[in-house]
């Protein structure tokens, strides 16, 4: 079964998936996975190499299962700056899951950020130095790389507060709108749904990538490990759900994990 995950996590790696952007255009997106076995989370990166304001950056990100990048330690910094600020991206800034709004942080221009769009709370931060400065006309979402792209500064990958379309009047690459980085969990956590007296079901949920496969898998005992309940299901919309009956199912373990993309 490991073995198995493992390959399926890999082929995803190496795959491109095909977006269709508000504009009507499609876009390919490959993704580079960050891997346990490198001490990373197993999510997923990849780059929206279409410019466009932060918010249609981030909604992008939301029809794909993810989010803007949300960078909580400075090993997941590392990361990025060594795999995604490359080749074409090495002097661009790129739009990342922050935000100083209402229910992000504090209120335009407060500067205060106190939430990732992923909904994981700030802690580690990598702004340059006198960042978040909320410059005219005001600054309420955050750019990555944009002093090294406005040859401010040689380091990669420090972060700026910038309008909704980017910064204007500052030069080098540092003009609006930017390309986004996005980061998906593949990897999808099941939740209970509320339990149905009448026809004695509950449901099962999950976060889910549109258009690639699922599968739940059930087990009584756990040394005797997990059997499929269902497979090839479907994913139409980020949120997928499976109704399961407690008459069959009690007091069992569930699990979710992704198959290929749908072809
Ligand atoms: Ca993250
Ligand atoms: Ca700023």
């Amino acid at each position: 079964m490991m073995t198995n995950q493992k390959t399926i996590w890999r082929q995803i790696a190496l795959s491109t998936v095909w977006i269709i952007l508000v504009t009507g255009k499609t876009e390919a997106v490959d993704f580079i996975r960050w891997e346990r076995d490198a001490g990373g989370n197993g999510h997923y990166y990849g780059i929206l190499g279409s410019p466009t304001n932060w918010t249609a950056a981030e909604n992008t990100a939301v029809g794909m299962g993810g989010h803007l990048a949300s960078i909580t330690s400075a090993a997941e910094q590392a990361f990025i700056v060594s795999n995604l600020l490359v080749g074409t991206y090495d002097r661009l800034p790129l739009w990342i899951g922050l935000c100083d709004l209402v229910p992000y942080g504090g209120g335009a221009g407060s500067r205060i950020y106190t939430r990732w769009t992923s909904g994981e709370p700030v802690g580690f931060t990598y702004w340059n130095t006198g960042e978040p400065n909320n410059h005219t006309p005001g600054e309420d979402y955050a750019a990555i790389n944009w002093h090294r792209a406005a040859s401010q500064s040689e380091t990669k990958g420090t972060w700026n507060d910038t309008p909704l379309n980017g910064s204007t009047l500052f030069g080098g690459f540092s003009t609006g709108p930017y390309c986004a980085i996005i980061e998906i969990d593949l990897e999808p956590r099941l939740s209970l749904g509320s339990y149905n007296a009448t026809n004695n079901s509950f449901v099962l949920m999950w976060s889910s990538v549109t258009n690639h496969l699922y599968t739940v898998y059930f087990s009584t005992n756990l040394i005797n490990g997990f059997s499929v309940l269902e497979t090839n299901i479907l994913a139409t919309s980020p949120e997928n759900s499976l109704p399961v009956s407690t008459g069959i199912h009690q007091q069992m373990f569930w699990k979710v994990s992704t198959m290929t993309p749908e072809k």
